[in-house]
């Protein structure tokens, strides 16, 4: 596995390359522009920035996550195309400087979801937590509100002028059902996975999270099932997965060693992270080691290591940690902890596969 830590970028996040660059067997950083509206192309100035930067730190820019998908292409309406288009060009951009993997996900309005980023846990940390009954009852909007608008740091994903059209988004989705979504989803892939074959950058889905509808609004990103039936939309290599044990993980149906064996050729970013999973449905994020919360972590990267994984990886939230301010759930402390912890199993599978 080769692994990567997500970076948001100069001034804009609270970690540095040089400290990214300490934590053993990290080679690139995961990032993002942060700044250009969904939708619109990357510009080659602002791409060639960030190879500059991490080039001084020797660190690659393989994979990026995200570029976002504009709500058009998601709802299907006719405005697509343009977009579409720009996103086209950003591929083709990404590969001209040695882009590998392109993360995305096709959520409706919301990215990832939670309702309480400060959990307090037992151990004087906090961290990143969803409440199954608060949700179904909360008004989203006041989520956002709360959320999204009164942090130092955007959250990806949340960021305020991507939800600011909140009740017309609602609106245009109430036409839209899971099968809308799924034929839309279709459309997207088939004007860019041949784009992406051409310049050989390997698209990979994130899986929905949580891994089920919320506020009514169709996901479809959320078990083996159904990330076969995405693989199947255009079966090439370059139509892939960004295997997430995370999100999937809090649905405990989903087995993800299983996953894992089933799609091996065909996932080449994957997120290593666990959360606790509660019998009521809620869940918090936890550290990486697998007796601290529901995911076998353990079990997850063996059958990486049984596989023969050799495409990339980065651990996923934190908690906040020895006091640590950062944006939520990307600490520099637990990430880099999480990442030892990856290490550790792994080198331990090497070795006795050398032993053997
Ligand atoms: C959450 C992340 C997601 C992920 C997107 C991919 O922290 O894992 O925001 O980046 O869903 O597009």
């Amino acid at each position: 596995m080769r692994m990567g830590f997500r970076w948001f970028g100069e001034g804009n996040d609270t970690i540095s390359l040089q400290d990214i660059k300490q934590i053993p067997g990290t080679e690139g950083i995961v990032w993002a522009l942060h700044d250009i509206p969904v939708g619109e192309e990357w510009p080659m100035e602002k791409i060639l920035e960030v190879k500059e930067q991490a080039d001084k730190f020797n660190l690659n820019i393989d994979v990026v996550e995200s570029v976002n998908i504009h709500e058009d292409i998601k709802l299907g309406l006719p405005t697509r195309d343009r977009y579409i288009q720009n996103y086209n060009t950003t591929i083709e951009r990404l590969a001209a400087v040695g882009v590998k993997v392109i993360c995305y996900n096709f959520m409706p309005i919301f990215d990832w979801f939670r309702v309480d980023l400060y959990k307090p846990l037992s151990d004087g940390s906090t961290a990143l937590f969803y409440e199954h009954a608060k949700v179904k009852d909360i008004d989203p909007f006041e989520l956002v509100n709360q959320n999204a608008n009164n942090l130092e740091y955007k959250m990806p994903g949340w960021e305020p002028e991507r939800l600011k059209d909140l009740s017309n988004l609602f609106e245009a989705y109430k036409n839209v059902s899971e099968e809308k979504l799924w034929n839309n989803l279709a459309y997207f892939l088939e004007s860019v996975i041949p784009v992406a074959e051409k310049h050989d950058i390997k698209m990979a889905i994130h899986p929905d999270d949580p891994p089920w509808s919320i506020f009514g609004l169709p996901r479809i990103i959320t078990n083996k099932e159904n990330i076969r039936k995405h693989l199947n939309l255009v079966d090439s290599p370059y139509n892939g997965v960004t295997l997430c044990s995370g999100s999937l993980g809090a649905n405990p149906s989903n087995n993800i060693p299983e996953m894992i064996r089933e799609f091996a050729d065909r996932i080449p970013f994957a997120h290593i992270r666990n959360i606790k999973v509660f019998e009521n449905g809620d869940f918090v994020e936890t550290s990486h080691r697998s007796c601290d919360g529901s995911v076998d972590i353990n079990e997850i990267v063996k059958a990486y290591h049984e596989v023969g994984y050799t495409g990339y990886v980065r651990p996923d939230h934190g908690r906040h940690i020895w006091g640590e301010k950062c944006r939520p759930g990307y600490g520099l402390y637990d990430r880099a902890l999480g990442i030892m912890y990856l290490w550790g199993i792994w080198d331990t599978l090497e070795r006795i596969k050398e032993s053997r």
